[in-house]
């Protein structure tokens, strides 16, 4: 095994890298950009190489700068996460050729499965279906109108390089043919400096299944079943599950042999994704992701495996101590990407912060990745993931009633994130039933549903529209006849105040600055308090069950004024200080809010 690996990334993915790396005593070396000085995947590693300026280009992409760190700390292996260089077959050759370890498939097979023409033959061959469509680039127009009459429209054209949607264009009649090919091209060119394509049928409304492979050096292939990945937003994933709920045994059983055929043939080793579009029972191969995956984590779940370890495991030549039939499946496991975006906003990135607060939930079946901690500046310089919540539980059903309680208890402050997005799926009928497709967020839902949920379950928006109005808001933990309540307690047209100069959280006479108050209950009982007289308010919303006193009453401190019946309980309300009651504003039977003045004592 080796004695200290190198991990080119940041973020949750290196540190979920270096437990892996952590458990089989391996020491860990993080590289990091000038943005990432005080960052998680730094702090955890047991050694730490600065490689360049926060530009990707200049430090986590750049050969050079991560060879050198890796020879610098003497590592045997490097460990590429995913993103950044993990797909770059010359970078895993120039890592081999420095006599460092690649934990990863050989260059050779990372080329063969990169281009997509090369890759539809060879499943092909190895008799796994694919789309139906060319395994040669096309070059003409005609050519693709000749498959387009074959097969029907519409029909993709994608370009040889292509991936996350780029480079994708879809032809629903003949008239298109010649612009979109020509776009198809140019995008091409324009990303991945390859302006080849070729011609698919186009699925309407297909699923995203992913199968995950574990290969050794000796031959060994084992597939981890599938991941559904349908659920996606402009082709980035945000929930990811598994098993799918939309697959029958029978095609479970199918499309795994099929994954570990295709991967066979292509003489692969190590971890890797083999992405399949199903649809109306049938599988189609899609393309194979040579890295380690995000949402590698639920497969990890489901089966007990802990696929990095085998990463490192099978690099280092160890061969798998599995058989396909000692992997047992058990149980449905969730994974929900925590995005900083507004999801409000069209999902836009938060445009940085502090993380004010950072309280992740816990407790049976809740697993974390990630790499912050409360107090830490948010990187926005590569990805908006902050971390990944993963849930599971012995049925679909159980996974998503626990990931409820889990996303309810995870508490981030200091900028938006996508957990309310997260909770309204949760609740949403497609994605209870397991019925949505790759085209359900961007086609097909409501998107005033997701600024409810932003409303609803989003950070306190309190901020933006009230700020101009001078609200104070302050939190009181109050005890009524032993039952514990927390109450905020809005203060309209007042300066800010503190909280431990004025606050009287036991009884109801909290003192306010000498002014004119105004509830703000926005009814028509609005009530003017002149001159400086102490107010008793109500301590939450409720109903007046009796107003013990009259104007002109002389009260002491103590003494009950009236009662309050509030969540179900009833409460004395008592006079803080004692004088003579100059005004009664309630009745018996009144329904009050909270803050609401129902007596004044001068
Ligand atoms: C397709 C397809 C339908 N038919 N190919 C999108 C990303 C790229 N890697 C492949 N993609 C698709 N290819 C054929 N022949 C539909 C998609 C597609 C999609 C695939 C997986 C997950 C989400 C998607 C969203 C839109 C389109």
């Amino acid at each position: 095994m080796f004695s200290k690996v190198l991990v080119a990334n940041r973020g949750e993915i290196a540190v979920r890298v270096m437990r892996a790396c952590e458990e089989l005593g391996i020491r860990t070396v993080a590289v990091y950009s000038d943005a990432d000085k005080h960052s998680g995947h730094v702090r955890y590693a047991d050694e730490a190489y600065n490689i360049g300026p926060a530009r990707a280009a200049d430090s986590y992409l750049d050969h050079e700068a991560v060879i050198d760190a890796a020879r610098k700390a003497g590592a045997d292996a490097i460990h590429p996460g995913y993103g950044f260089l993990a797909e770059n077959a010359t970078f895993a050759a120039k890592v081999g050729e420095s006599n460092v370890k690649w934990v990863g498939p050989s260059a050779d097979a990372m080329e063969r499965l990169g281009e997509k023409t090369k890759a539809r033959a060879l499943m092909q061959e190895a008799d796994v279906p694919v789309v139906p469509g060319t395994t040669e680039p096309v070059e003409s127009a005609e050519e693709v109108k000749e498959i387009a009459d074959e097969y029907g429209y519409p029909v993709a054209i994608k370009a040889e390089g292509g991936g996350g949607g780029r480079g994708l264009k879809v032809v629903h009649n003949e008239e298109e043919v010649e612009d979109q090919l020509e776009t198809a091209q140019r995008e091409g060119e324009a990303y991945f400096d390859n302006a080849s394509v070729y011609v698919e049928k186009y699925l309407e409304s297909p699923r995203h299944i992913e199968v995950q492979i574990l290969a050794d050096e000796h031959g060994n292939v084992r597939h981890l079943g599938e991941r559904d990945c349908s659920l996606q937003r402009r082709h980035q994933k945000v929930i990811e599950e598994a098993p799918s709920p939309a697959l029958t045994e029978d095609l479970r059983e199918r499309i795994g042999e099929a994954a570990r055929r295709g991967v066979k043939a292509a003489d692969y080793f190590n971890a890797g994704t083999v992405e399949f579009l199903v649809e109306d029972g049938e599988f189609f191969f899609m393309e194979v992701n040579t890295r380690i995956q995000v949402e590698h984590t639920v497969s990890e779940q489901i089966t007990g495996i802990d696929i990095v370890k085998w990463q490192l495991r099978v690099a280092a030549g160890e061969e798998l101590d599995f058989a396909q039939d000692d992997v047992e499946f058990d149980g449905h496991s969730m994974e929900f990407r925590i995005n900083a975006e507004n999801a409000a906003n069209d999902f836009a990135p938060a445009p940085g912060g502090k993380l004010e607060t950072y309280d992740p939930p816990g407790g049976i079946g809740v697993r974390m990745d990630d790499a912050l901690r409360q107090g830490d500046d948010l990187v926005t310089d590569y990805d908006s993931m902050i971390a990944k919540l993963i849930v599971t539980a012995s049925d679909r059903e159980e996974c998503i009633t626990r990931s409820e309680r889990a996303l309810a208890e995870f508490e981030i402050e200091g900028f938006h994130t996508i957990i309310p997005f997260h909770r309204l799926m949760l609740t949403d009928e497609t994605f209870c039933a397991g019925e949505h497709t790759t085209k359900y967020l961007d086609e097909e839902l409501d998107k005033s549903r997701i600024e409810q949920a932003v409303e609803e379950w989003g950070p306190a928006a309190s901020s933006s529209e009230e700020d101009d109005e001078d609200v104070t808001e302050r939190d009181f933990t109050v005890e009524v006849n032993g039952k514990r309540f927390q109450v905020s307690l809005e203060e309209r047209g007042a300066p800010a105040i503190s909280v431990s100069g004025n606050a009287k959280s036991g009884g109801s006479g909290g003192q306010r600055p000498p002014q004119a108050q105004q509830n703000d209950d926005g009814g028509d009982d609005d009530v003017v308090v002149e001159g400086d007289g102490q107010t008793v308010e109500a301590e939450m919303q409720g109903t007046i069950l009796s107003v013990n006193v009259s104007e002109g009453d002389e009260v002491s401190s103590g003494d009950v004024v009236c009662v309050l019946e509030a969540m179900k309980m009833e409460n004395d309300v008592v006079a803080e200080v004692g004088g003579t009651v100059s005004q009664v504003l309630v009745g018996e039977g009144d329904a009050v809010d909270m803050g609401d003045v129902l007596v004044v004592i001068e």
